[in-house]
């Protein structure tokens, strides 16, 4: 039989934008795929969720069909109906009752084809991005301090460089073929140093040479007495800067006034001054360095400042788009880069212009030929979501995010939602908590199936293409936009027959926007055929005719796009400190870690400060990831985790419940005592959702403060309450089927296994006889009590196949239940098997803990007997076990696990 040529392509997670090859396997599956050895952002790694990709495909929990009011549709009926309720609320309302939510999961043509339908030919300027939930403060500094948002470097800056400066980024975790990359090139380099900043312990610390584990929300004083101490030791590039840039004396004065000392700085961070002092010390003398920044520099009330904060210094020692040495914003989603570039911003117009930018409406509406278009930008995400609670939005068009979820104050948005009278959807799979709120739903066609472009963190465009044919009905995003377009009887500025007619359209609007000072430009893309489209390789802008193949780094010649040409310094003020984090009274005071006392010192025993992010094997709120087993091992339930000394002071063991509750929400969550937090301070993953729990949703308990420049959602420090609860019961439920009443249990949670799904549940009264018959989808046939001690074993059975099992105890004591899962892949289970099931021990099964290496399905408990057993290194662990030896994400906890049990040998 012949084989199907391996296709390349470009994973859909995270931003580093890794080249996948992958292959047909029948009409609806791939094989396994590998890394592309030719794709320049990942020269053939991958991480777990890239060599997952395979198991989150397949049609079911698919949308298969347009849905309008309810009703399954075809297409036409539902692009009639969107455009006829459309052009209602436009009449009666205006434009701007009209708002869209994209998302940087959109591929860049559908980006386009949305903001230009929406922006050009409703006429509303309300469309906005879950990238304001991401990067949009970034975007505003770098707009601050060259003119325009382009990252000045590349990838193998994060290689050349001498010094690495991690921010507030869990590279590890997050971006975790760079964190190989940045690994690998350390090898054999003493002097080559990193630093990790981050109030957390996390897995990136791994590589850390040091590690500044500050007073969460601190890092403007960091960088801004970085900048003192520059100023101060005479290491600034004074050529550069008086030629360059502009801005320095009084950037300088500002930061002096809040940051004049390692000293003060140690203080308000509540760091040793010895390692404030070896920071800058190392800063300051190493030309390579690069300072990369993510989700814990951009999600807080001055995003945008700490962002200047750190660009400032970069400015300073003029080390900007040269080799190893730039200030590196990273994305987070695989086409974050792409919305920047089509203009998907509320406060952009189109391609990298804005409202403001001198010449730009009439240069895009000329472009677009469009009959009309909004003069001034519109709402930002929390806005956008307070306008549709208020009724000044009508209809609201959300693709490919899930804000009900991932916005702050998320119970507000789902009312609000709930209670606007159209929201159109369009998704790839059947429920998400806001697909669930729709009118009018539409199928995407998901990743495997669509066809366009991305563009990941180092400005790389790399094609997405289609290996498999659509599921159901679905469609791809910018064709039903585009026919919504067409039917409001704009039939030429949307005639596409494919996306590569979009994407041609886009790269020839850049070429009359660079003209109006952005950076975007991929004019040299223009003509580009169909088949030149189809074989793209991956590029990075700007593509010019001067430059066809392309650009690596930008402003390394000390050109920037201001009007004249020089950098600007921003100068960043900070409340003065006084003996410890400075009043700072304000409208993001809730937000805002420097605006309180440190806790501890006079706050109260439960309240604490709120951190989110995210885990290793998991993708946001699940809806792909969830679908894959083997992601789940490594995390297989929400936590809130916790400093050890606080939980002692709280009384809550690991493994209890702690309620959560902040803004209009509250969350039941799990406890994990973490010897990683800093006291004071909690942190739970992002992920869960009321697809996989009852009261897990952390946006419900985030207050919506935002940046003041950039609007962006302070979603690392929120202040929340934390008690105990107290339940009566434990029980964990195997079945494939979804219990009834579990909105009356204090808590529950699901997890999917490779044979059935097991559900956790916690609360008052243990079921009784019917409750259990209930639970388990009818009588048991096996069952076990253990009056004494609270166990209970139930099991169902149906002709001699396993139904379901339940097991309840009054502690969270349950075995592992792999083997357990195991016996749901039997077609008759023996005797053996129901005595063992009964016992809930495996007899002859051995228990591994729970897994460390996904790859490998290696076990926390097969790698410390290991190590008892004298593999004393990870890589000693790995040739015995093979463990950490594929994708390498679960490196770091082998080596802490080694660190661990040496720490507590000697
Ligand atoms: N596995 C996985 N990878 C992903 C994603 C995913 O969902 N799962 N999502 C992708 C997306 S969209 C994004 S945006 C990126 C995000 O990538 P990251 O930014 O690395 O992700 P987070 O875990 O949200 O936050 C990073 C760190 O910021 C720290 N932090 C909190 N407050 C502060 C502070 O005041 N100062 C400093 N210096 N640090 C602080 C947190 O403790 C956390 O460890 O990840 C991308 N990659
Ligand atoms: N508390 C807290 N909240 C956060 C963050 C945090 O750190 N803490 N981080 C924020 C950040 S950085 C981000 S990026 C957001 C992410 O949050 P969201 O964007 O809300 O999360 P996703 O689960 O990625 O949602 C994407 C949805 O699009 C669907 N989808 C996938 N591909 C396609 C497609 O091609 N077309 C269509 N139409 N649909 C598709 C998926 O099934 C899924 O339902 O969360 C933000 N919220
Ligand atoms: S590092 Fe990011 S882009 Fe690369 S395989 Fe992993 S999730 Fe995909
Ligand atoms: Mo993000």
């Amino acid at each position: 039989m012949v084989q199907p040529k391996a296709q390349a392509t470009t994973c859909p997670y995270c931003g580093v934008g890794c080249g996948v090859l992958a292959r047909a396997s029948g009409s609806a599956s791939i094989e396994p795929v590998s890394g592309d050895p030719d794709h320049p952002a990942n020269f053939g790694r991958l991480c777990i969720k890239g060599s997952s990709l395979a198991e989150t495909l397949g049609d079911q929990n698919r949308l298969r069909a347009p849905e309008v009011d309810g009703k399954r549709v075809g297409w036409d009926e539902a692009l009639d109906a969107i455009t006829r309720r459309l052009a209602t609320v436009r009449a009666q309302h205006g434009p701007e009752a009209i708002a869209f939510y994209l998302s940087g999961q959109l591929l860049t043509e559908d980006y386009y084809v949305a903001n230009k339908l929406a922006k050009g030919f409703l006429g509303t300027p309300h469309v906005d991005t879950n990238s304001r939930l991401c990067m949009s403060s970034a975007v505003a500094s770098y707009k601050r301090a060259f003119g325009a948002d382009v990252v000045p470097g590349c990838y193998e800056d994060l290689e050349l460089a001498d010094l690495l400066v991690l921010v507030g980024s869990n590279t590890a975790w997050n971006h975790p073929v760079l964190y190989q990359r940045i690994k690998a090139a350390g090898e054999g380099r003493p002097n080559r140093k990193i630093i990790v900043i981050d109030p957390r312990r996390t897995a990136t610390c791994e590589i850390a040479d040091l590690h500044l584990q500050l007073h969460p929300g601190t890092d403007a004083y960091l960088f801004n007495g970085l900048l003192s101490w520059l100023a101060a030791t005479g290491a600034v590039a004074e050529d550069w800067v008086q030629e360059r840039a502009s801005g320095m004396d009084a950037a300088v004065a500002a930061a002096k006034a809040s940051a004049p000392s390692p000293r003060e700085v140690a203080e308000v961070c509540d760091l040793a001054e010895a390692d404030v002092e070896a920071f800058y010390r190392l800063f300051a003398d190493t030309q390579r360095t690069v300072t990369l920044y993510s989700q814990g520099i951009n999600q807080s009330v001055r995003g945008t400042d700490q962002g200047s904060a750190i660009i400032n210094c970069h400015l300073a020692t003029g080390r900007v788009g040269l080799p190893g040495a730039s200030p590196f914003s990273i994305t987070g989603q695989p086409n974050a880069m792409g919305g920047r570039e089509v203009g998907g911003l509320a406060n952009q117009l189109a391609a990298h212009t804005d409202y403001e930018t001198p010449g730009a409406r009439d240069c895009v509406q000329a472009f677009w030929n469009s009959p009309e278009l909004p003069e001034a930008a519109g709402m930002k995400a929390v806005e956008m979501f307070d306008a549709v609670a208020s009724g000044a939005i009508q209809a609201i068009w959300i693709m490919a995010t899930n804000p009900v979820v991932s916005m702050p104050d998320a119970e507000r948005v789902k009312a609000a939602l709930a209670n606007c009278p159209l929201v159109i959807v369009s998704d790839c799979v059947d429920h998400t908590d806001t697909l669930d709120l729709a009118h009018i739903k539409l199928p995407a066609q998901g990743w495997s199936e669509k066809d366009g472009t991305v563009t990941n963190s180092e400005r790389r465009l790399s094609r997405q293409r289609g290996l498999l044919p659509a599921v159901g009905e679905s469609r791809p995003d910018w064709w039903a936009l585009a026919q919504v377009g067409q039917r409001l009887g704009f039939k030429t500025a949307f005639d596409y027959p494919n996306p590569a007619a979009v994407f041609r359209e886009h790269a020839a609007l850049s070429a009359q926007t660079v003209k109006l000072g952005g950076g975007f430009d991929i004019s040299a893309l223009a003509e580009l055929s169909d088949q030149a489209y189809r074989d793209l390789t991956p590029l990075q802008w700007p593509v010019t005719h001067a430059r066809p193949l392309g650009t690596a780094r930008q402003f390394g010649q000390g050109r920037f796009r201001t009007p004249d040409g020089r950098a600007r310094f921003h100068s960043v003020a900070l409340p003065v400190h006084a003996g410890g984090p400075a009043a700072d009274a304000g409208k993001n005071r809730h937000e805002d870690p420097l605006s309180q006392s440190r806790p501890n010192a006079e706050s109260t025993p439960g309240s604490f400060y709120f951190n989110t992010g995210r885990l290793r094997d998991q993708w946001h709120t699940m809806s792909r990831t969830g679908r894959s087993p083997r992601l789940w091992q490594h995390t297989s339930e929400s936590f809130l985790a916790m400093a050890p000394a606080d939980a002692d002071r709280m009384g809550v063991a690991d493994g209890q419940f702690v309620r959560v509750s902040g803004a209009a929400g509250q969350l039941v969550l799990r406890l994990r005592r973490d010897s990683g937090q800093r006291q004071g301070e909690v942190f739970a993953p992002i992920h869960w959702n009321e697809q996989w729990t009852g009261a897990g949703r952390v946006g419900g308990v985030i207050r919506p403060s935002c940046d003041p420049a950039s609007g962006q959602p302070a979603f690392k420090h929120s202040r929340v309450d934390i008690e105990p609860v107290q339940v009566e019961f434990h029980a964990v439920l195997l079945s494939q089927h979804a219990p009834p009443g579990l909105d009356a249990m204090t808590y529950w949670s699901r997890t999917p296994l490779a044979n059935t799904q097991a559900w956790r549940v916690a609360g008052q009264h243990a079921p009784d006889r019917d409750g259990v018959a209930r639970l388990l989808g009818g009588a048991p046939q096996l069952e076990m009590l253990d009056a004494a001690d609270g166990r209970q074993r139930y099991a169902r059975v149906a002709e001699g196949r396993l139904q379901a099992v339940l097991m309840i105890e009054r502690e969270f004591h349950f075995p592992a239940l792999d083997w357990l899962d195991e016996l749901f892949g039997h077609e008759q289970l023996d005797a053996q098997d129901r005595k063992a099931l009964l016992a809930a021990s495996p007899a002859g099964v051995e228990d591994t803990g729970p897994v460390i290496c996904s790859c490998f399905q290696v076990g926390e408990k097969t790698i410390l007997s290991a190590i008892g057993e004298g593999c004393d290194s990870p890589a000693a662990l790995g040739e015995k076990l093979k463990c950490g030896t594929n994708c390498g994400s679960c490196l770091p906890e082998i080596k802490a696990l080694v660190e661990r049990c040496i720490a507590s040998a000697t």
